[in-house]
């Protein structure tokens, strides 16, 4: 990449491989279920998350919407937090576009939502009320730092769930970051929900796509709900080549981008006008704010490290977000460090 980009993993280019898989590979028409290419991304996805069968999708609020659309009618609600990535940043698309009832609840600091707050939001049978049709959980949890949730709470949520007759759909867009930092199989960590997003274009490099998996029914409810919102591609093989890197190979290497931001943390930990909780940065994001001795706002800061090439996302006057990716080596995260210490007192 040209710069150092920390505003998030989505900046990531594809790798050269990525664009050498992307020139030769096989395609046909997707709507015509025709393409090798994306057919074989689905199932190895599928595979790989334990679950029947996948779909490609454009994006992960496509992933999120047609997964809401294909488990919700109209005037359903669905159960997730006020801090999911699909409640705040997707525009209301499943209320826009789907008539879903958005009910959230708190999302904790360690990225669950309470049981009880769950249980207490799942509507009895009245006629008053919409009905709850689904829960849906983040993993990782961004809005509070990338916090991975353990499959232990996963599988409360998911038995819950159950009990009620209600289905549970994972935001995985960094599901394969939360897997990595909890050491976990990825299939065993979503065993308990019904479908899943993730996302192939944010640290796992690819330049488009996510992938939704579930049952083959789900998926072929997902497969209608994906053409209503137009998103039926035709050649997309070109697309899912490079998806296959991402799921095959980028899916290793995700310690690296967690040791990076680690290392990061710590060099901020040692300037004194900055703060930042060590405890929290437990995959590639690192969230950390100036304080007052500072002498200038989080804009003012990131305006002036544009002057080293370096990019990062001020969140509000005093924090930041910070996210490693496959383009950001050791000797970058030295780099920044350096930068700040020279522009903070
Ligand atoms: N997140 C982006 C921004 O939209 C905030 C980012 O830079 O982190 N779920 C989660 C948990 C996400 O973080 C994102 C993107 C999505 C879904 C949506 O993915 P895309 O951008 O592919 O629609």
């Amino acid at each position: 990449m040209d710069r150092i980009d920390l505003r998030s993993d989505t900046v990531s280019w594809p790798t050269p491989e990525m664009r050498r898989a992307m020139a030769e590979a096989p395609v046909g028409d997707d709507v015509f279920g025709e393409d090798p290419t994306v057919n074989r991304l689905q199932e190895r996805a599928a595979e790989r998350l334990g679950k029947e069968a996948g779909l490609f999708v454009a994006s992960g609020t496509m992933g999120n919407l047609v997964a809401v659309l294909a488990h919700c009618g109209r005037g359903d609600e669905v159960i997730l937090g006020d801090r999911a990535h699909t409640h705040v940043y997707e525009a209301g698309g499943i209320a826009a576009l789907g008539g879903v009832h958005p009910r959230a609840v708190p999302v904790q600091p360690d990225g669950t939502l309470p049981l009880d707050a769950i249980r207490a939001a799942i509507r009895p049978n009245d006629v008053h009320f919409p009905r709850t049709r689904l829960i849906a959980l983040e993993n990782t949890q961004g809005t509070v730092g990338g916090i991975p949730v353990p499959k232990s709470y996963i599988d409360a949520v998911g038995a819950l769930a159950r009990e009620h007759g209600i289905k549970l759909h994972i935001d995985g867009a960094r599901i394969f970051n939360a897997a990595t930092a909890l050491r976990c199989d990825v299939a065993d960590l979503v065993s308990a929900a019904d479908s899943v997003t993730f996302c192939l274009s944010k640290g796992l490099c690819a330049p488009v796509g996510s992938v939704l998996v579930g049952s083959r029914a789900f998926i072929d409810e997902a497969r209608r709900a994906r053409k209503i919102v137009g998103g039926g591609m035709r050649q997309a093989g070109i697309l899912a080549a490079a998806g296959l890197i991402a799921l095959e190979q980028m899916t290793q290497r995700l310690d690296e981008d967690h040791t990076n931001a680690r290392l990061f943390a710590e060099g901020l930990a040692a300037i004194p006008s900055i703060e930042i909780d060590l405890e929290r940065v437990r995959t590639n994001m690192v969230f950390f704010s100036l304080r007052d001795q500072a002498g200038m706002s989080a804009q003012e800061l990131a305006e002036r490290l544009k002057a080293h090439n370096i990019w990062i996302m001020a969140r509000d006057d005093r924090s930041f977000r910070a996210v490693t990716h496959y383009w950001i080596r050791q000797e970058h995260i030295a780099q920044v460090l350096d930068a700040i210490r020279k522009e903070l007192p």
